[in-house]
């Protein structure tokens, strides 16, 4: 039976701000946009949410139920250095270490634990180990599986620490909420629940051909997981879904020019980080919100794949264009790629199809 580890930081933003501004210690802080540039918080610290806030929302909601949080402008580039430290840590316990993100990695524990008992020793001396080095709290899961472990990780946050036994895992996975899933987003909860699927107990209790019905292709990935079943490795090379960059804009518009020239900006952003890191895609998609705050999301799909920002805003400026149409206002945009190719895969551009697919948020 495998052993995966799961960690995250807590709040992990705000917590490096409070652990480096001991002023901000034990109080609400928010790492974000600022309310009146139309700012959205990034990261807010334990004390923020017990007021409600939470990241993603604007600052200006946020201000509104915690009037007095210290608001810190992010730094990601100093975060990212903290997100590198911590990897060294992982390093030191296995080589088998994939970063997520930032503040979050599985780590294969199977070869260095000898079962459960052990894998409680490695979880608890690697969270110390983390709060001494770093100064910073991660919360950590260990099941049979990443979508599993990632779950317990997150159940007793912050400082949580959830070690499961195999059969244990079904048990606890029974009355959970649907959306702890991972890929269970707002719609798919949504229609899990109009379809009387609350937990993830009566999710599991499906069939395969219920699955396949309402959900489709991701139907059967859905099943398994609700069934504690996940035979994907821990990957030793990190392979990002999409590169995205996305702004809202300082005011409403509806001028179809001043949404391009933005495009273009993030489409630069974009196709940088994709050459820095190598890769190659080959689906566009751009994110729009109006005003109401409606948002949805169009996509191309290309035979081949792209990186250059000229070649990313051509596909873009498509299907941007599409969408300015009378009445609209538009409050925010997103440029994201994805579907990576090796370099050696790449010739030139042919459009396969075009769409209104239901992708996950940018
Ligand atoms: P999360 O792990 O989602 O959040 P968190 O670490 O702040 O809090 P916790 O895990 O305790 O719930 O995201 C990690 C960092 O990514 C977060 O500190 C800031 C950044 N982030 C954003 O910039 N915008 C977002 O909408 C989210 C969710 C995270
Ligand atoms: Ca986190």
């Amino acid at each position: 039976m495998r052993q995966i580890l799961h960690a995250d930081f807590d709040a992990f933003y705000a917590s490096i701000e409070q652990r480096e501004n001991p002023k901000l210690k034990g109080r609400p802080v928010v790492v974000g946009g600022l309310p009146d540039q139309r700012g959205v918080v990034a990261s807010a610290s334990y004390e923020a949410r017990s007021y409600g806030v939470r990241s993603a929302m604007p600052t200006a909601t946020a201000l509104k139920m915690c009037p007095n949080f210290e608001l810190i402008q992010p730094r990601i580039a100093f975060y990212k250095e903290i997100s590198d430290q911590v990897l060294e840590l992982f390093h030191e316990i296995t080589s088998v270490v994939e970063p997520l993100s930032l503040d979050e990695a599985f780590l294969d524990i199977t070869d260095i634990s000898t079962g459960v008992k052990s894998s409680l020793k490695i979880a608890y001396r690697l969270k110390q180990k983390v709060k001494s080095t770093l100064g910073l709290t991660i919360s950590v899961g260990v099941a049979s599986n990443k979508s599993t472990a990632k779950i317990a990780s997150s159940i007793n946050k912050p400082d949580g620490f959830k070690i499961l036994k195999p059969e244990e895992e079904l048990e606890f996975l029974k009355p959970l909420p649907v959306n702890f899933l991972w890929g269970v987003g707002r719609k798919t909860e949504e229609k899990l629940h109009s379809l009387g699927v609350q937990t993830v107990g009566d999710l599991a209790n499906q069939s395969a051909t219920w699955a396949k019905n309402y959900f489709g292709k991701n139907g059967s990935q859905l099943l398994l997981r609700a069934r504690g079943i996940d035979e994907r490795p821990v990957s030793l090379i990190r392979v990002a879904k999409s590169i995205s960059s996305e702004t809202t804009l300082l005011e409403d518009s509806a001028n179809l020019d001043d949404i391009l020239v933005l495009a273009y900006g993030l489409c630069e952003e974009v196709g940088r980080k994709m050459e820095s890191e190598k890769i190659f895609g080959s689906t566009v998609r751009v994110k729009l919100r109006l005003s109401d705050f409606t948002t949805f999301t169009r996509q191309l799909s290309l035979k081949d794949s792209i990186q250059n920002a000229d070649e990313i805003y051509k596909i873009c400026r498509v299907l941007i264009t599409k969408e300015v149409k009378f009445g609209r206002q538009f409050r925010l945009i997103g440029v994201g790629v994805s579907g990576f190719f090796d370099k050696n895969d790449s010739t030139k551009n042919l459009f396969l199809d075009s769409g209104q697919m239901n992708l996950p948020d940018l």
